[in-house]
């Protein structure tokens, strides 16, 4: 899906600012009071401040008025929404205009042409927060009687971070000719020494035009080439590096009879990935991973847009020595895949397939019940949301060169009967569907072990969460280096074709707690914990990278084991370092992007 952007033949506008809204029952063919407001885009949990309201599970609405642009007969306005958590219906006037499901991905209506009028249009937005068994994230959905008779929705989120909810990115609207183009696809072939580039540009409009105009353009703003048939080959490009970026642009105009119908410029980067011999090639050198798993997560935004929190995030992860993060738990804003690819930041991109585990709140909350029965996959109803997701993220990064691998769940109790079933056709679903044939991966859980789990061998490349000396011999490094030697050893040996990568590791630390000794939570142990992991990860040929959790502190919901949110971060949730920040400094500036393991 094209990112909404001003050229010769489309205008875009924001509709960000300050809404009318309100929480619970309201008829949509009536205004909204202006009693109460809410900030767009942001989750409106922290803002609204009452305890009540930053809970409340159901429908929130959301109301402003604006007037449409001045479009010509062949021309369209349409509504586009960065996301909307989780799901979304839309009017105009009170009009149903379009609804969509899941909170991470974005979403167009086309406003019809009978809402064209000099005043101005009501728009009107329902915003549902309601996670059960059949929607991404998995949430335990229940209905609770108050003492006064009325019933009262909650979600104990079937995961480890707050549920925030609201309008989280931008809302445009923007103009374009009805026969448009509908979407780019941009793909390269690098030759053996990287000297050429064969570059195939796919262009689909919405009905037959004349021509089609495809021209690349360098970073300086000269013309490279122009597409014949959507082909062209590129004599010594400039390669997109990690962390030296180069970005071409494709500039794809509509033509009929003789007059420019559409256009539109999508960056892309040229570069190679592929997986063999237990390694990760970026550019045809074997690359290794430094960084971060991480969340969209600030103060008083929630899970809101806050492209200043992007930006200092991925300037304190150049800081740090680290060359890319992995977009846990949920798609990422477009914002931020934009500058991670102009960064040279290498992303590593998830659909919101998380809470796939029956018991992974009873895991984490030590009171309870543990009634729950091990039958995920026949509890779980996800598998068309899981479709869906796979599909719309796809669509909306698969040019993005800083996108190396897809991620097709995170942490699924892939050791219980019934997950291989579940995971095969999304595994070639995702290949299948990337015109780029990226490598895919699923975030595999500590509890199954290479003899028990059921599907890494369906993914390119094994990715482990591993909490060795923190759920796992809490507090003994000794026993937890042990455990996790001999964990890595067992995977190196049974699959020694496919690189490991460490996607989580971490233990909560509050700055300024110190000990004499060991203990769990000081600074000191955070230190010794990682010190401990590295001496192992140096010592296994395919650990082809370590992204720790967390890249900073964030919100979660009220848990036994949380002490106001999870404390894994390097960095605090206000971003200021931990006693460890320096300790990666050294050994992430230390360590080359690519040859690290392997000449
Ligand atoms: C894993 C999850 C992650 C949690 C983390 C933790 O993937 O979302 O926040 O562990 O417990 O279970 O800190």
């Amino acid at each position: 899906m094209l990112y909404p952007i001003n050229t010769k033949t489309r205008t875009v506008q924001s509709l960000n600012g300050v809404w009318r809204f309100k929480q619970g029952s309201h008829n949509p063919q009536v205004a909204l009071n202006k009693d109460e407001v809410m900030v767009v885009p942001s989750s409106f949990n922290d803002v609204v401040v009452d305890k009540e309201k930053r809970s409340y599970i159901g429908d929130s609405w959301y109301e402003i008025d604006c007037l449409l642009p001045k479009v010509g007969s062949q021309e369209e306005v349409v509504l586009r929404f960065g996301s909307v958590t989780h799901h979304a219906t839309v009017y105009v006037d009170g009009v149903v205009l379009g609804k969509h499901r899941g909170g991470f991905t974005p979403f167009e209506c086309v406003i019809p042409a009978e809402f064209y009028r000099e005043d101005s249009i009501r728009l009107t937005v329902c915003v549902n927060n309601e996670l059960n068994y059949t929607t991404l994230p998995v949430g335990n959905y229940v209905e609770e009687v108050q003492e006064d008779g009325t019933v009262r929705k909650k979600v104990l989120e079937n995961f480890d971070f707050y549920n925030y909810a609201g309008i989280h990115r931008n809302v445009h609207l923007y103009t374009r000719p009805k026969n448009h183009i509908r979407d780019i696809v941009i793909t390269s072939q690098l030759s053996d020494d990287l000297s050429e580039a064969h570059v195939e540009v796919a262009v689909e409009s919405v009905a037959a035009v004349d021509a089609v105009r495809i021209q690349i353009f360098d970073e300086e703003r000269q013309l490279v080439g122009e597409l014949e048939n959507g082909h062209l080959t590129l004599k010594h490009p400039r390669l997109w590096h990690v962390l030296d970026a180069y970005l071409y642009t494709a500039h794809v105009e509509l033509w009929m009879a003789g007059e420019l119908l559409d256009s539109y410029t999508e960056s892309f980067g040229i570069r190679s990935i592929h997986v063999k011999n237990g390694q990760f090639f970026i550019n045809h050198k074997p690359f290794y991973f430094k960084g971060f798993g991480k969340h969209e997560d600030t103060y008083i935004n929630g899970r809101g847009l806050n492209e200043a929190a992007n930006l200092m995030d991925l300037n304190l992860l150049k800081e740090i020595g680290a060359n890319s993060f992995r977009t846990s738990h949920y798609p990422y804003s477009e914002e931020m895949m934009r500058l991670a690819d102009r960064m040279g930041i290498v992303v590593i991109d998830e659909v919101p397939a998380v809470g796939l585990f029956q018991q992974f709140s009873a895991a984490l909350d030590l009171l309870n019940d543990g009634e729950k029965q091990g039958n995920t996959w026949e509890l779980m109803q996800t598998s068309v949301a899981h479709e869906q997701v796979i599909d719309e993220l796809i669509m909306r990064d698969k040019n993005h060169p800083s996108v190396v691998m897809w991620v097709v769940a995170n942490e699924p109790a892939s050791h219980e009967a019934g997950a291989r079933a579940y995971f095969k056709p999304l595994i070639e679903r995702m290949r299948e569907t990337d015109p780029q044939h990226r490598p895919v991966t699923l975030v595999n859980i500590m509890m199954a072990t290479p003899d028990k789990d059921e599907v890494m061998d369906l993914v390119d490349v094994i990715s482990l969460n591993r909490y060795y000396g923190w759920y796992v011999h809490h507090g003994d490094l000794v026993k937890g280096e042990q455990g996790l030697r001999a964990e890595l050893n067992h995977w190196q040996a049974l699959y020694p074709d496919k690189p490991i990568l460490i996607t989580e590791y971490g233990a909560d630390t509050l700055p300024g707690l110190q000990s004499l000794w060991d203990i769990p939570y000081t600074e000191g142990y955070q230190v010794d914990y990682y010190d401990m992991h590295h001496r192992v990860f140096d010592t296994i040929p395919n650990v082809v990278g370590e992204q720790v959790w967390n890249f900073a502190d964030f919100e979660t919901n009220v848990m036994l084991i949380r002490v106001k949110g999870n404390h894994k971060g390097l960095f605090s949730r206000n971003r200021e370092p931990k006693q460890v920040v320096r300790e990666f400094k050294k050994r992430w500036k230390a360590i080359p992007n690519y040859h690290y393991k392997s000449k």
